[in-house]
């Protein structure tokens, strides 16, 4: 599985906002509204959900052909044989993460400047996400790094591999984004905490695809 040149809009599933009874139905909205790429996420249940929630989630992304990432956990991405993972800074080198998933699969990074982003570029990850763009209450205590560098990262990284702004990010804060120079995003609690998910992830994908280039 590779991460296609269409997959402009990244979705995650964050358990910090759906609860694991509405992770399905929450997926499926997503992907009905266009999400290009699912993440699990979750910062704070144990291995036991995380897991059954993942294989769930595997099953409805295979089935719409669209790749699953796992956030954080290698082991258990290999073990389900999800398509990727994702890891932050701290999660250590490429190379480890890459000895437990496997030569056939996604492995991303989070970025939160242009230097860590030509770093992740360097070091051969497949994609990574560039933010917060704005401060966000789904990764407290970062601050918003804004969009002064978007072009930049787009230049020297989003031309090599997929790079994916992140932070803050909704429909309101989208055009700017995009007018900054995003060419693909990640977009988490304003559509998770939608009362339509899948109108608001339309809505979003719509204004990626009709971007004014
Ligand atoms: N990494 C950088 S910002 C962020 C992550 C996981 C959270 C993005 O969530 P939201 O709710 O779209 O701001
Ligand atoms: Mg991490």
């Amino acid at each position: 599985m590779h991460i296609s040149l269409s997959a402009l809009l990244y979705c995650i599933l964050d358990l910090g906002y759906v609860t694991e009874e509405n992770a399905e139905s929450a997926t499926r909205s997503l992907l009905a509204g266009g999400a290009d790429i699912l993440q699990l996420r979750a910062k704070n249940h144990d291995l036991s959900t995380i897991e059954r929630v993942a294989k769930k989630l595997l099953l409805i992304c295979r089935e719409a052909k669209i790749p699953f990432i796992i956030n954080d956990f290698p082991e258990l991405a290999a073990a389900l044989d999800a398509d990727g993972v994702h890891i932050g800074q701290d999660d250590g080198p490429l190379s480890t993460a890459r000895e437990m998933v496997g030569p056939g699969k996604i492995i991303g990074r989070s970025t939160h400047s242009l230097d860590q982003a030509r770093a992740a570029l360097a070091e051969g990850f497949d994609y990574i996400g560039f933010g917060p763009l704005f401060p966000t209450p789904t990764k407290l205590g970062r601050p918003g790094i804004g969009l002064d560098h978007i072009q930049e990262m787009q230049r020297d990284v989003g031309s090599r591999i997929p790079a994916y702004c992140i932070g803050g990010i909704t429909p309101e804060t989208l055009p700017s984004v995009l007018a900054a120079g995003a060419q693909r995003v990640v977009i988490v609690s304003s559509l998770l905490q939608a009362t339509d998910i899948t109108k608001a992830t339309k809505d979003c994908k719509s204004l990626i695809i009709n971007r004014e280039i």
